[in-house]
């Protein structure tokens, strides 16, 4: 790691923009399990080359869940082999996932990324740490260098953008994130905003809606009501036929409640480890909660990975972390 810091070089928007210019072939990495602002980001990004005239296409370890499609239509990526690897929405290289070693290991030339626990793993690194989204900082990166913008890059933008906001719930969406969406749906009033919220933020599946009634019912509280947590056995998925990108917003179900501060939501994997999510209301800070398990991320938003332990035993510790940091 501090290695990486020395051989990191930060940008600023301009020198982000020149390095953009300069690029061929490029294959834009995004992390494991897609959520809309990667895969917004990559998609911009793709959009953004391609009318600089640069090949590039967006690589994930996981499909893109088909509720992106808003994002993903109209792109048929060329196949060419990479002579450069950026990334986007990428704090650390692990999160690059299962992906051919070619990739994962690969140099990254740049990364354009908001996450303040970024590891400085890509060569140049374009970092914001007070944007909302990656989409964000590539809507200011676009603004202050003059980057023509499109209908479609502005969709993906805004998905970006509202997803890693829990459209504009969580206190990450600052002044600049909603600048950034006022100029965009100016620009663009066309853009289906209220259906594209609908779908991202309202429906769920029939299996989801059942899995959602379960996992409340059977919700842990701590004794002081302000930490709940919700498990999620992988058993359960496979009942409700769910596949894991149908499950993402289970992480919000716990912050719900009234009163509660740590919301944790526990799957298990198919291999019986967990992933854990963690979400913070206004007094807590979960990237610690998180960084105790080895994980990390936001102040409000955080996660971990827990390799083995009975179920109750994880969650017991859990509870046990977010409460202390409470204290
Ligand atoms: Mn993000």
């Amino acid at each position: 790691m501090e290695q990486d810091m020395q051989n990191c070089r930060r940008l600023d928007r301009r020198a982000a923009y020149e390095m953009l210019q300069t690029l061929e072939d490029v294959y834009i990495l995004i992390h494991r399990s897609p959520d809309g602002d990667c895969i917004g980001g990559g998609y911009a990004l793709h959009r953004i080359l391609k009318d600089m005239g640069i090949r590039s296409r967006v690589i994930c370890a996981d499909p893109i869940p088909p509720l992106y499609s808003a994002i993903t239509n109209g792109v048929e990526f060329e196949d060419f082999a990479p002579k450069m690897h950026i990334s986007i929405d990428v704090a650390d290289r692990k999160l690059f996932g299962d992906l051919a070693p070619e990739h994962k290991d690969s140099e990254v030339l740049l990364c354009i990324d908001h996450h303040g626990t970024n590891t400085h793993y890509a060569k140049n690194l374009l970092l914001e740490p007070h944007a909302s989204a990656a989409c964000e900082v590539l809507f200011y990166l676009m603004k202050e260098n003059g980057i023509p913008m499109t209908a479609e890059i502005a969709a993906c933008l805004y998905i970006g953008i509202a997803t890693d906001t829990g459209c504009f719930q969580f206190s990450n969406a600052g002044a600049d994130a909603f600048e950034a969406v006022g100029e965009i749906k100016r620009a663009y009033p066309e853009l289906p905003y209220a259906r594209l919220n609908r779908e991202l933020f309202v429906l769920k599946s029939q299996g989801r809606i059942r899995l959602d009634a379960g996992l409340m019912r059977d919700i842990r509280i701590s004794d002081s009501g302000r930490t709940a947590l919700i498990y999620l056995p992988y058993s359960l998925m496979q009942h409700y036929r769910l596949s894991p990108d149908e499950v993402d917003g289970v992480a919000n179900l716990p912050m719900q409640i009234v009163g509660v501060e740590i919301g944790i939501t526990c799957k298990q994997q198919e291999d019986g480890s967990y992933r854990v999510s963690l979400r913070g209301g206004d007094h807590a800070d979960v990237s610690a909660v998180a960084a105790k398990f080895g994980g990390g991320g936001h102040i409000k938003a955080s996660g971990c990975s827990v390799k083995e332990g009975a179920p109750e035993d994880v969650c017991a510790a859990l509870m046990q972390a977010a409460e202390a940091s409470l204290q």
